[in-house]
């Protein structure tokens, strides 16, 4: 079964409720090359957990495990995801291996990677040839938060009580900004 493949994650916040990595009725998958992607990619699950969007987190790769990959990807629609996020570093191919099996949005976050600071995984997730779309946020942890927070955009086009989160989520991000103090 496709909700079987790939390697859970543990969740952020375990006890609370409904807000897991591996929820039964997830919206958004959430899906890393490597388990040594975690942690950047905790930040998208701590995001969507505090939006209160319903999750999953698998480790997948795209040439490690090419057949689940795809398996999980060509079925995620039909079980009711919407978003991919998809995090890889190096060579990274995932996002656009997962773009090429879907027609569900698909996030991609370039990984740091050791050799090439994640210049690698940058080029490798957003230089897309044309007709295959990948939406490649930032490298590293900001591009994970930053991924969480555009599939609650995207979610919240048709979900009112979502759109009003995120709104509330940009007005405490201001104040909390005009609140600081400087040395
Ligand atoms: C990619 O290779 C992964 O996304 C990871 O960022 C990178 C290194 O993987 P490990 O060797 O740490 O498993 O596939």
């Amino acid at each position: 079964m496709a909700d079987q493949v790939g390697q859970a994650l543990p969740p952020a916040n375990p006890g609370a409720g409904a807000l897991t990595a591996v929820d039964s009725k997830p919206l958004v998958a959430v899906i890393m090359g490597s388990k040594s992607d975690w942690e950047a990619m905790r930040q998208a699950d701590e995001t969507l957990a505090r939006f209160g969007v319903s999750h999953e987190c698998r480790v997948l790769s795209a040439h490690r495990t090419p057949a689940q990959t795809a398996e999980y990807v060509s079925q995620a629609e039909s079980r009711g995801l919407e978003v991919i996020i998809a995090a890889a570093g190096g060579a990274a191919h995932l996002a656009g291996v997962c773009a090429a099996h879907t027609l569900l949005p698909v996030l991609g976050v370039p990984i740091e990677s050791a050799a090439l600071k994640g210049l690698d995984s940058l080029l490798s997730t957003v230089q897309m040839p044309a007709g295959i779309p990948v939406g490649t946020l930032a490298i590293g942890p900001a591009g994970a938060r930053n991924a969480a927070l555009l599939a609650v955009a995207i979610l919240a086009n048709s979900r009112p009580e979502l759109r009003e989160k995120l709104r509330q989520f940009r007005t405490e991000q201001s104040e909390k900004v005009l609140r600081e103090t400087l040395p």
